[in-house]
């Protein structure tokens, strides 16, 4: 901890940043989408939230990288120290007013998270953890689940909607768990599903394609909250890793891990 103490100041600065700036999700009225690609939007309150969040950890930590969504990831030192944004994850959530997205923000040291902070600003909840130093929503500790096996865990199988041509291998994973488990979700962000496998309201979550926005603040997230999480078919691009993320209670891992190999890696 030592080590890391400018960073937990800077940390505990960035938390109040990621809220004032994404509750301003919560007021925001109708406003401008624009298509990425068939499936994948960018609204202009992605465009808003990443500009003023950027602007303030310019001020506050200078001498930081900044990865992010909605903008050009060129040319950046990714071995030195990094925030890595997603400043609205679910934005086909935001446009449908489908109340579950999140501000998502990791820190990263020599390519190593320390900081996780993911804000869901419809229910006003604060998910944030510090290497080391267990994770939080609200500032009340929180844990994974203790559900022991499969059979008995609400597991969450995302679809990556911008990726159709994956769309046999999203849907025969859902199958798959869905019929070994109580039942499936899919919450449609998945710095969202993270925070509630780290929180113990999902047993598990699995996804492929996941961009590391997606996934860097909520990963910490639930390893601090005792959990597990792992990376499939990795894919190093200019400004991070591209991955299949399959996050646990840690208790499921392995047996999700061998379903998830047996019925849908495959495909
Ligand atoms: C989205 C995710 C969602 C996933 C999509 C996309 P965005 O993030 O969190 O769960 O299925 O592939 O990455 O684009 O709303 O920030």
């Amino acid at each position: 901890m030592k080590q890391y103490k400018k960073e937990y100041e800077l940390f505990e600065k960035a938390i109040e940043v990621v809220r004032e700036i994404g509750r301003n999700l919560v007021l925001a009225e109708a406003c401008e989408i624009r298509q990425k690609g068939q499936t994948d939007f960018v609204t202009e309150m992605d465009v808003a939230i990443q500009t003023q969040i950027c602007g303030k950890l310019k001020e506050i930590a200078p001498d930081y990288e900044l990865i992010a969504e909605e903008k050009r990831n060129q040319d950046l030192n990714l071995k030195g120290k990094l925030w890595i944004l997603d400043p609205i994850d679910g934005t086909t959530n935001f446009i449908h007013h489908f109340c579950h997205s999140g501000i998502s923000l990791a820190m990263v040291d020599k390519g190593e998270t320390v900081g996780g902070i993911v804000y869901l600003p419809f229910t006003d909840e604060m998910f944030t953890a510090f290497r080391g130093q267990g994770a939080y929503c609200n500032k009340e500790r929180i844990c994974v689940s203790c559900v022991k096996h499969l059979k008995d865990s609400l597991f969450s199988v995302g679809t990556n909607p911008g990726c159709r041509e994956s769309a046999d291998k999203a849907f025969v994973t859902m199958r798959a768990f869905y019929d070994v488990c109580h039942d499936i979700r899919r919450i449609g962000a998945a710095s969202v599903e993270l925070c509630y496998v780290a929180s113990g309201r999902l047993d598990g979550y699995t996804e492929h394609g996941l961009k590391v926005w997606d996934y860097a603040a909520g990963a910490l997230i639930v390893q601090e909250a005792g959990g597990r999480v792992t990376y499939q078919n990795e894919q190093k691009t200019e400004w991070g890793t591209n991955a299949g993320v399959m996050a646990t209670n840690n208790s499921i891992h392995e047996e999700a891990m061998e379903l998830l190999n047996d019925r849908c890696n495959k495909k």
